[in-house]
């Protein structure tokens, strides 16, 4: 009897996805390794956070005007240590810093800007609720200036060519996608691996949950309000029940697996909505849509959105087929805003 079971890591899955691509040479994998790298150190310092000097906020804000937590500069130095090493990569823009960072853009070989937002709901970190890293990769666009980083980074969604996500719950897990299904890999403590746990992940064409902060639902516009009665009300035939965590991936991750939608409408003190189009919203439409589900802005599929600048917040709802069908019904009866 084999007591040994054989287990695919995400770094054999990534060199064999890569190998869809013709000419590739394993600088996407190189790249992708950075992501889960970090994301092992990141993992390693949020499971001891309580331990450490590392829980609390760093005394600084960053430049969406939050209070940084010590782990949000923690995560961001670990991304942007590991990627800046690989000459495949010309642009490193995180949630954090104000501006891009150009690492190898003048250099012909880097092909790739790699967005992401280091430590999603690090507000939750200090009372052990689950928080998480999202990341989008694009590539530089066909006869784009190679020293200017909006070239790099204004493009619509459509145009990732990979994205993801890392959970830190009660296991770690990165969920990623090429454009050729979304798949799940749950870290290994003992080993320090992320192996295959959840392959081409499907998201439930209907599920149980709606997930909005119900707070802020006095001012969110009039179809997100109208939206939310008729999950409440059983106009989907069922009857809805809601679950919010506050941690964007968590609320997400929970949906993609479970079914249901997520949403973050415009608000009175967020009247653009709250979350990143680059950082938050994008990696996971991609990964929505890859697995069968959708995600829209208030007026207009998120992957079709073209960012005007990189740090800019979009509505979001994002969720299942039935859902948001029923979402954009209601944007076509009430309007968008
Ligand atoms: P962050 O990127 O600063 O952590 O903020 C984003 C978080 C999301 O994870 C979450 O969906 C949202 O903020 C929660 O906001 P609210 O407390 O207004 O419901
Ligand atoms: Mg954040």
């Amino acid at each position: 009897m084999a007591l040994h079971k054989p287990v695919m890591t995400v770094q054999q899955h990534i060199l064999l996805e890569q190998k869809r691509f013709p000419g590739a040479s394993g600088e996407f994998s190189f790249l992708l390794s950075g992501i889960t790298l970090a994301t092992k150190m990141i993992q390693a310092q949020v499971r001891r956070a309580g331990l450490t000097d590392l829980l609390g906020s760093y005394g600084e804000t960053n430049v969406q005007g939050e209070v940084q937590q010590k782990l949000d500069v923690y995560a961001n130095e670990a991304l942007l240590d590991n990627l800046r090493v690989r000459e495949s990569v010309g642009v490193l823009a995180s949630e954090e810093n104000e501006r891009p960072l150009m690492v190898h853009g003048s250099s012909p070989n880097a092909k790739y800007a790699v967005i992401f937002d280091p430590l999603d709901g690090s507000s939750n970190i200090d009372v052990n609720v689950s928080v998480g890293t999202t990341f989008s990769i694009l590539k530089r666009a066909e006869g784009s200036s190679l020293d200017d980083s909006s070239s790099w980074l204004l493009q619509p969604g459509s145009q990732q060519v990979a994205a993801g996500y890392v959970v830190y719950g009660s296991s770690t897990m990165m969920v990623y996608t090429v454009g050729n299904g979304v798949h799940g890999f749950t870290l290994d403590p003992a080993v320090g691996a992320y192996v295959l746990s959840h392959e081409n992940i499907r998201m439930p064409a209907q599920g149980p949950y709606y997930s909005t902060n119900e707070a802020y639902r006095d001012t969110f516009p009039r179809a997100d309000q109208e939206y939310i009665e008729r999950l409440r009300t059983g106009k989907l035939g069922r009857n809805y029940s809601s679950r919010y965590i506050g941690s964007m991936i968590a609320d997400f991750h929970r949906t993609l697996l479970k079914g249901g939608v997520f949403l973050y409408p415009p608000t009175s003190t967020s009247p653009d909505g709250k979350l990143r189009l680059l950082y938050e919203a994008n990696p996971v439409a991609m990964i929505a849509e890859e697995a069968g589900g959708a995600a829209w802005s208030g007026s207009q599929r998120i992957l079709d959105i073209v960012p005007k600048t990189i740090h800019q917040r979009t509505a979001l709802a994002v969720g299942g087929q039935v859902e948001m069908d029923e979402y954009k019904r209601c944007l076509a009866e009430f309007g968008e805003a």
